[in-house]
């Protein structure tokens, strides 16, 4: 596991380097979550804390397939976000309501204050444009990005779809953003556009071993089935 671990980071630098505030997971098993244990062992104590440290520090083969799945098949997988002001309004359950009920698998997800770098890095492709340095300091504003991997049938062409065009004035009223934004600059939510852009994003948010789950619904065949 350890080695499997080295390997995945060491493929994986501009991760690897990666300094960002997370609430959810990861990066609380280092540091903070090493002295606690090493305190708690000193004294004896064994609570369920120390477990979910114990899990965090060595984690089940939980992404075993290709970070963004295999394009075109049951199993690919999108990188969608709620952006600050989604999470500074209120709508991170409508939206996740949204994927779940259209019959999506959550596979990874967590809370994230963007550090600069990380905001930059997503959106490298937009560093020549105007609006660039507004974006990466929105994003990384310190309000929280939900960031999540969901998989399922065409889910990066169908997730698209129901975030609704960048521009508001263009998104279809049922979309996302036909719903709930007016704005470009604060349009609520990011899907990647491409299966390239699916494995850029997920390997550089959710690129650290054992942070998305592979597991299967139980009503799978009811929402999957071509017959
Ligand atoms: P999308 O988020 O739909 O993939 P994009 O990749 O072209 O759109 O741009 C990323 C984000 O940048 C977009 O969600 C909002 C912001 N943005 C795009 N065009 C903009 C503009 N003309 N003015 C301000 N912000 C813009
Ligand atoms: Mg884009």
């Amino acid at each position: 596991m350890l080695a499997r671990s080295a390997l995945r980071l060491a493929a994986r630098p501009a991760v690897a380097s990666i300094k960002a505030r997370t609430f959810a997971t990861a990066s609380r098993a280092t540091a903070a979550g090493s002295r606690r244990v090493a305190m708690m062992a000193t004294a004896g104590v064994a609570s369920a804390s120390v477990l979910s440290y114990a899990y965090l520090q060595n984690p089940v083969s939980a992404d075993a397939k290709p970070l963004a799945g295999v394009k075109g098949s049951n199993s690919e997988r999108t990188f969608i976000a709620i952006k600050p002001d989604g999470t500074q309004r209120g709508l991170v359950g409508k939206v996740i309501t949204r994927f779940e009920e259209r019959g999506y698998k959550l596979v990874g997800l967590k809370a994230i204050a963007p550090s600069k770098e990380l905001a930059e890095l997503h959106y490298d492709d937009l560093k020549a444009r105007p609006f660039f340095a507004g974006l990466v300091k929105y994003i990384s504003s310190g309000t929280p990005v939900i960031a999540m991997v969901w998989e399922g049938k065409d889910v990066i062409r169908q997730g698209r779809a129901m975030i609704g065009a960048t521009n508001p004035l263009e998104s279809a009223p049922g979309s996302i953003r036909g719903q709930y934004c007016i704005s470009v600059g604060r349009n609520i939510i990011h899907g990647s556009d491409c299966f390239e852009a699916a494995e850029k994003e997920i390997n550089l948010w959710f690129g650290k071993a054992g942070e998305l789950i592979d597991w299967t619904p139980a009503n799978v065949e009811w929402i999957q089935s071509d017959n």
